[in-house]
């Protein structure tokens, strides 16, 4: 069984070290022992958006493969470093600091017993408030409660603790998913794309709730562009939404979401 862990870089010398520390003593703890005896191999991605500040170093020291992606954005990084990813599973996480290592083994775990395709890490349900600064949870509030309203028909079908946290970058999931995934997203707002084609897909996701930290370093998220940008994105994505339902049923095919795969 092979896991690809992908990380987005861009001038995180401050956390990119602590993060991959904190990787290296999950898969010598959690990992020996949740799975005993399973040969767990690991594939660690950095995908650098060309950092100036060392963090190429630092990540290539810890033993990660670094890529480097000049394209700028987010999204752009992860398409990158899900073409380049060979595991069975993908993992992903920031390289602040910020999100747990020791409970990506928990949530693989969970991923392969309940048969879920991808588990999304809640970080709101645990979170201390200090780990986020009060715009980011402001704008986290505004963007999960925009999609509750604009994708309420698309939700219906699916469990009630699902989208808490529309915003959260700690995924694991099945690699055989992505073939089926529209994500044409290279910013900020591709974190909810996944989430919504995963879902509109009828692929069986969840949310775990993680315990989420203070970044280390400075945020390249800005909490009113990006999130007036995330704003607009979901809107045009609710308008496409509807314009292919409104398409599929002149077709006659039933574009009742959640379908099946
Ligand atoms: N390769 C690449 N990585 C990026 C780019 N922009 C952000 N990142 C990385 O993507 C991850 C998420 O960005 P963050 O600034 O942490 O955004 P956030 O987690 O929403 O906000 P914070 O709560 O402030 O951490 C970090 O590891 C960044 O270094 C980019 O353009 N290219
Ligand atoms: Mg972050």
């Amino acid at each position: 069984m092979r896991l690809s862990l992908i990380i987005p870089t861009l001038n995180e010398k401050e956390g990119i070290g602590y993060t991959l520390q904190a990787i290296k003593e999950a898969r010598e703890k959690e990992v020996s022992e949740l799975f005993p005896g399973v040969d767990l191999e690991w594939e660690i991605l950095v995908i650098d958006g060309g950092s100036t500040d060392g963090t190429q170093e630092i990540a290539t020291e810890h033993g990660a493969k670094v890529v480097v992606e000049k394209r700028r954005g987010y999204g752009r990084a992860y398409k990158t470093g899900f073409a380049l990813a060979t595991g069975d599973f993908i993992a992903t996480m920031d390289g602040d600091g910020t999100y747990p290592a020791n409970e990506l083994p928990w949530m693989l775990k969970r991923l392969l017993h309940t048969g879920l395709d991808f588990i999304s890490g809640d970080r709101l349900s645990l979170m201390e408030k200090k780990a986020m600064t009060r715009e980011h949870r402001i704008g986290n509030w505004a963007l999960n409660s925009a999609i509750r309203v604009l994708f309420h028909e698309v939700l219906k079908g699916v469990p009630e603790r699902v989208l808490v946290d529309s915003q959260s970058g700690m995924w694991v999931f099945k690699r055989s998913l992505l073939p089926a995934l529209r994500l044409n997203e290279d910013g900020m707002p591709f974190s909810e794309e996944l989430k919504l084609e995963v879902i509109l897909h009828g692929f069986k996701f969840e949310e775990m709730p993680i315990h989420y930290a203070e970044r280390w370093g400075q945020p390249k998220l800005s909490s009113w562009k990006d999130g007036i940008g995330n704003l607009l994105w979901l809107l045009k994505k609710r308008f496409h939404v509807s314009q292919e339902a409104r398409a599929s049923s002149k077709l006659g095919v039933s574009a009742s979401a959640p379908h099946s795969p």
